[in-house]
């Protein structure tokens, strides 16, 4: 892979106590004061998220309403308003995207981006992050923390390290030094009986664990040993899920002999549609059609294609689009394809307008 081995530059962004800012937003008279968003206290409702007021008193994620309000009597709740915390979201995306195009979304309010090849600001990682948080906040109205680092495992540490409203830079060079201190539970993977089992080692901090050969980690932990190692150490290669939207999906067959006239084609089209049906079926989560598409390849290596809006695959209208395609050019067919254009996508829009003869 062309980008292994070099130098990349992840922020982790994280929007602070999300749910809750987003309400501070739209009424002002709830800042300052200790808040909670979820369900009711009496239909045993769970507090999705708080003020950083409420924190500090003891109130956090997941706690019964009913008991966050003996904890806080005067806490003040309001009920989840998903519409716009995904208005909300897709805001703060809007800001990500102006900056990659490699972002890893985890939840509404949570992203990884690379921009390790980004230009922006000089290239420097601190200074995007700096500006990313600057326009969420203009834009969207609540405070955004960050932070920057050579991985994913470490930016994700480092967005926590001065939450709310904060941001942190773990350098390359300091990544040895950072590491050294830090508590083994915030490996992710590491949970309670893990980090249970280490501390009857008397391995508390990454540095401990460093201590450790890879052998007596895969001993003791099977093949998350391996990932221990790795980790304890600040190393962490993976490379951020990216969601690339499918545009299209087609199928196309070029012929041992030239086919000669439409009936012929007409009769091996229909596999190719089969084909391409079965396809779409496997697409999870399932696309939605915005366009069918007939290519096709002249025996003198030309090639036309022919689209048209519609919904659903159609044999009838493949068959019609064929139809119009071959007249084209009064030449034998090596290859022809079926495709779609699936909709969401930044494409051009095709419909009859739209043909293109490449000759
Ligand atoms: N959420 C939820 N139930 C949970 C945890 C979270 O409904 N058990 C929702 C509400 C949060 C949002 O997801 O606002 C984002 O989750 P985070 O874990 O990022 O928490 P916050 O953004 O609220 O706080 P923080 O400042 O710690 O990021
Ligand atoms: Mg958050």
């Amino acid at each position: 892979m062309e980008r292994r081995g070099r130098q990349r530059k992840i922020i982790h962004c994280d929007c602070d106590s999300f749910y809750a800012s987003v309400e501070e937003r739209d009424d002002p008279s709830l800042v300052g004061q200790p808040l909670a968003v979820g369900g009711s206290p009496n239909a045993r409702g769970v507090v999705a998220t708080c003020n950083y007021a409420a924190r500090n008193l003891g109130v956090h994620s997941a706690m019964p309403m009913s008991r966050a309000l003996k904890i806080i009597p005067w806490l003040i709740v309001v009920p989840t308003n998903m519409e716009k915390y995904r208005a909300a979201s897709k805001s703060v995306h809007q800001v990500f995207k102006e900056y990659t195009s490699l972002i890893e979304p985890l939840s509404l309010d949570e992203a990884f981006l690379d921009v390790t090849d980004s230009d922006h600001l000089g290239g420097s990682a601190t200074l995007i992050a700096r500006e990313i948080r600057q326009k969420v906040k203009e834009r969207v109205g609540i405070t955004i923390s960050a932070g920057i680092a050579p991985n994913k495992f470490l930016a994700k540490i480092a967005s926590d390290w001065n939450k709310p409203d904060g941001e942190f830079t773990i350098a390359p060079s300091e990544v040895q030094q950072f590491i050294l201190n830090l508590p083994v539970d915030k490996i992710f993977g590491v949970g309670k009986v893990t980090a249970e089992k280490l501390k009857k080692l008397n391995i508390f901090t990454c540095g401990d664990l460093q201590g450790l050969k890879e052998l007596d980690l895969t001993a003791r932990f099977g093949k998350f040993g391996e990932t221990l190692f790795k980790l304890c150490r600040g190393i962490d290669e993976r490379e951020l899920s990216v969601e690339r939207k499918r545009k299209s999906l087609s199928t196309e067959r070029t012929f041992s002999k030239d086919l000669m006239d439409i009936n012929l084609c007409l009769e091996k089209l229909d596999p190719l549609i089969i084909d391409l049906r079965e396809r779409l079926l496997k697409l999870s989560p399932a696309p939605s059609i915005k366009a069918l598409t007939i290519k096709i390849k002249f025996s003198d290596f030309t090639q036309t294609t022919v689209s048209r809006q519609a919904q659903e695959i159609d044999s009838s209208v493949f068959h019609e689009l064929l139809k119009k395609g071959v007249t084209r050019k009064n030449t034998p067919i090596r290859l022809l394809g079926v495709g779609v254009e699936l909709r969401d996508a930044l494409s051009k829009t095709t419909d009859d307008r739209q043909e293109s003869l490449n000759l």
